[in-house]
């Protein structure tokens, strides 16, 4: 068993598609193991994406990523890493695979509705970020 965490941005909570995508994970079999709504704090933000850095996007995903409230999820099933990746798709939503959730729900990259956590490294530090 494997967990990962996922966060429902902004632009998914505001078009009213938390419970679609959570419906989603459900009958693929995950086990919600944690999940809360909760504005992120800037520096939480910046630190989750510290990677993007140097990338001339960098303060508009930061600012987006605070720009309204968000569901943070701890997700658990066989592969589960993988799994969610393969379902969330490609990070720019007009690439991402019919029936993902980005190409469902996304328009651009900077306002792609989901993140899940990578790798099992990621998957560690991120749940710790988020759920303490
Ligand atoms: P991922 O979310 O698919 O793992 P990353 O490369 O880690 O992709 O990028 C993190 C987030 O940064 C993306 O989900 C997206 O919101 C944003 N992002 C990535 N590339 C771009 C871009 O070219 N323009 C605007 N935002 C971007």
């Amino acid at each position: 068993m494997e967990e990962t965490l996922v966060i429902i941005k902004p632009d998914g909570v505001r078009q009213k598609a938390v419970g679609e995508i959570i419906a989603r994970f459900e009958r693929r079999g995950f086990e919600i193991k944690a999940m809360k709504q909760t504005v992120l704090e800037e520096a939480v933000v910046m630190e989750h994406y510290a990677h993007l850095k140097e990338k001339p996007f960098f303060r508009e995903v930061v600012y987006f990523m605070i720009s309204g409230p968000v569901v943070c999820m701890i997700l658990e099933a066989e592969h589960g890493i993988a799994s969610v990746r393969q379902m969330v798709g490609a990070t720019n939503p007009q690439e991402a695979l019919p029936g993902t959730i980005r190409a469902d729900y996304g328009f651009i990259s900077g306002s792609n509705v989901i993140h899940a956590s990578d790798c099992p490294e990621a998957a560690e530090i991120e749940i710790k970020r988020f759920f303490g």
